[in-house]
């Protein structure tokens, strides 16, 4: 029998919150799967990648993820993953340091055979590139083979990649694959078709909580390869023990506000906890900084506050008519003359709804659907500006123009680097309200949100890169 440890996403370097613990926190999980995996002495851990949050992870990441893969090394046991789409970089990459470092071996097509398992590898594929794989993978003489990679799958939620296709397509028999990307934990079994694929799909889940959406407990699956075929395979889901979350949903009645909330909270100890407060159903608006004050008083490390109702724009609205500093700034953004992309930027950082826990991520998504969309009069300057104007700001507008134009003409390039597939399953959409400034880390999806920033490929031009001041 072969014991396979199967972990992913565990980004690494993720500061959620803007909190330095919670960064902590994620290489605590995956210094505890290791202790795991050492205690039951498996035969190698496998990671379906994201073993970062962002390709440029620090120096002190890179230490501590470095200390953990020692000490599995030291037990020796051997530690075999994929690239996702996270981390990618675009030529070598963080896993082939650790690799050269004797730490880690990255996985590929040819087998790398663990006991009775030959082990096949898949980076994250951008969705453009998927229609070009070969899946020529070298032949085993294994009892089992399976396949590691990175991407969001059918059957399960969210896929936009159909794991039977893989299955279908692949050069050799595979009895399982054992996938990254979905931070929800989850196994089926994909029954014989005429296809003839018969094998389990299962993904392992995030080892802590990058999103507030992830309530479940967050794991491992442990694979035992027992005799030979998919009916050999076993997955058994292991839980871990990672900071703890309290999720304090309210639902008011009409009538009801701030108290009946902070009386909610007062009952919860919440020492150390990140505590998300969610509140639905009718009331009063409530200021969520008043809410966020009794979580601290109750012992909260982070606290959140979403409100789920809408309310009448017109509700509360203040009307100010003169000197108002809003409208002053919108006058001058006018003057400015700027493409509509940049317009559509300034909406997000600025005035938009755009919570400020999403901005980062909002605005790589439009710059990203801007040159995916490859319209360059997007980054025109608009004509209606008064001659003056357009004078003492056209260089600058023009500039943007120009940079934008470069990354459209490079699309490619931009998706691989980014290459992303956590879009669709990105959920996380309800407003949340945080007291944290702008800057602070985005607050992830399902998938722990998207890359951090496109700057690294500084070619791409500069616009991107003045948009990593945000970041
Ligand atoms: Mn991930």
């Amino acid at each position: 029998m072969t014991r396979l440890l199967h972990t992913g996403d565990t980004h690494i370097g993720y500061r959620q919150y803007n909190e330095p613990a919670r960064r902590q926190d994620f290489l605590d999980a995956f210094q505890q799967v290791v202790r795991d995996a050492i205690d039951e002495n498996v035969d190698a851990v496998v990671h379906a990648g994201d073993l970062f949050h962002d390709r440029r992870p620090d120096l002190v990441d890179l230490l501590g993820t470095i200390g953990v893969l020692r000490d599995l090394d030291a037990a020796d046991i051997p530690f075999l993953a994929v690239v996702g789409n996270h981390e990618t970089k675009r030529d070598a990459q963080w896993l082939d340091l650790f690799e050269s470092l004797g730490y880690a071996e990255r996985l590929g097509d040819d087998p790398r055979v663990v006991g009775d398992v030959a082990v096949y590898g898949l980076d994250f594929v951008p969705r453009s590139r998927r229609d070009d794989l070969e899946y020529d993978f070298a032949t085993h003489d294994a009892d089992h083979a399976t396949l590691v990679t990175h991407g969001l799958f059918q059957p399960f939620d969210h896929g936009d990649w159909d794991a039977r296709e893989v299955l279908a397509e692949a050069s050799v028999d595979l009895d399982a694959m054992l996938l990254g990307d979905n931070h929800a934990p989850g196994q089926e079994r994909l029954e014989p078709d005429d296809d003839g694929v018969d094998a389990w799909v299962t993904y392992c889940g995030s080892t802590e909580r990058a999103s507030a959406d992830e309530r479940e407990d967050r794991g491992y699956n442990l694979v035992a390869f027992e005799d030979s075929g998919p009916d050999g395979v076993h997955i058994t889901r292991r839980s871990l023990p990672t900071r703890e979350f309290r999720f304090i949903d309210v639902e008011l009645q009409a009538g009801e506000g701030v108290e009946r909330v902070n009386e909610q909270v007062t009952q919860y100890d919440l020492s150390d906890a990140v505590a998300v407060v969610t509140i639905t159903g009718a009331g009063e608006r409530v200021a969520p900084a008043q809410v966020e004050e009794r979580m601290r008083e109750q012992g909260a490390l982070v606290a959140r506050v979403n409100d789920r109702r809408e309310f009448d724009a017109a509700d509360g609205e203040v009307d100010v008519s003169f000197a108002d500093p809003d409208e002053a700034v919108r006058e001058r953004v006018r003057e400015l003359g700027l493409s509509e992309a940049a317009r559509s930027l300034d909406e997000t950082v600025r005035a938009s709804k755009t919570p400020d826990s999403r901005v980062t991520e909002d605005v790589e998504q439009r710059v990203r659907d801007l040159v995916e969309d490859g319209d360059p009069s997007a980054f025109q300057p608009v004509s209606d500006v008064s001659e003056t104007t357009a004078a003492r700001t056209g260089t600058a507008a023009e500039k943007l123009a120009d940079d934008d134009e470069d990354a459209a003409a490079d699309t490619d390039t931009v998706d691989d680097a980014t290459g992303d597939s956590a879009e669709a399953a990105d959920d996380d959409s309800a407003e949340e309200t945080t007291t944290a400034g702008r800057g602070g880390d985005p607050e992830a999806g399902q998938d722990g949100g998207q890359p951090e920033a496109t700057a690294e490929d500084s070619e791409q031009g500069q616009s991107q890169g003045s948009l990593g001041d945000f970041a």
